[in-house]
């Protein structure tokens, strides 16, 4: 199985993923985490990441890219992308790069979740990039950069939407029940 997870920052995207790869043992790629890795390994491309992530940014598409083919292309096994794509540039080199490897994407995961409902789950989890100045940049560039990929994806056929509001547990129900038909 290869999936996205879409959805803002906050939308539960990294929540919802344990239980999805344990479910369908797939390998997660969280760009958020091998970003933030790199950023507490100190290496060159983290310190060029940290400050873009601390203020909401998003790191270069360049960047990014240069992580995912790495991760991709040695992959056997089905995964679950999270925090990627970000932008239509992303989208579209993933879309080259599966279609090389002849692994197209079976689904996209959209979570619906409203923008009140995020600041207030952001803020009480406390993360550096958690503060209210940032994520109101960080809920700016989501709208600009990444909520075209809802389109995107489903002018493809492949775009399943998940209201994301509620107990995680339930959230989790509605997420099987749509992924089961994949396996
Ligand atoms: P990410 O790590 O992807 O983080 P996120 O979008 O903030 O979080 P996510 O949606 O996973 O929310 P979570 O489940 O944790 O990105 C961080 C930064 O990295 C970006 O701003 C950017 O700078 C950079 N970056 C990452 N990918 C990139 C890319 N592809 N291109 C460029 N830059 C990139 O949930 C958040 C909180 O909500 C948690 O505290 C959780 O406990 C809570 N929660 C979850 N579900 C809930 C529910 N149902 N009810 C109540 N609370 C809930």
């Amino acid at each position: 199985m290869r999936t996205v997870l879409l959805g803002a920052p906050g939308s539960g995207k990294g929540t919802q993923a344990e239980g999805i790869v344990a479910r369908y043992a797939i390998t997660h790629i969280s760009t958020g985490d091998l970003l933030r890795a790199e950023v507490a390994a100190g290496s060159e491309l983290g310190n060029r990441a940290k400050a873009i992530m601390e203020a909401g940014g998003l790191v270069s598409d360049d960047i990014v890219l240069g992580m995912m083919e790495a991760k991709l292309g040695g992959l056997e096994k089905g995964f679950l992308l999270d925090g990627f794509p970000r932008t239509l540039a992303q989208a579209e080199s993933l879309d080259n790069l599966l279609a090389r490897l002849g692994k197209p994407l079976d689904c996209v995961l959209f979570f619906d979740v409203d923008f009140d409902e995020i600041t207030r789950r952001l803020l009480s989890r406390g993360r550096a990039d958690d503060v209210e100045e940032v994520i109101r940049k960080r809920l700016a560039v989501y709208e600009e950069q990444t909520a075209p990929l809802i389109e995107y994806y489903a002018n493809k056929g492949v775009l399943q939407t998940v209201k994301g509001v509620g107990v995680i547990e339930e959230i989790s129900a509605k997420i099987f029940a749509v992924l089961d038909a994949y396996r």
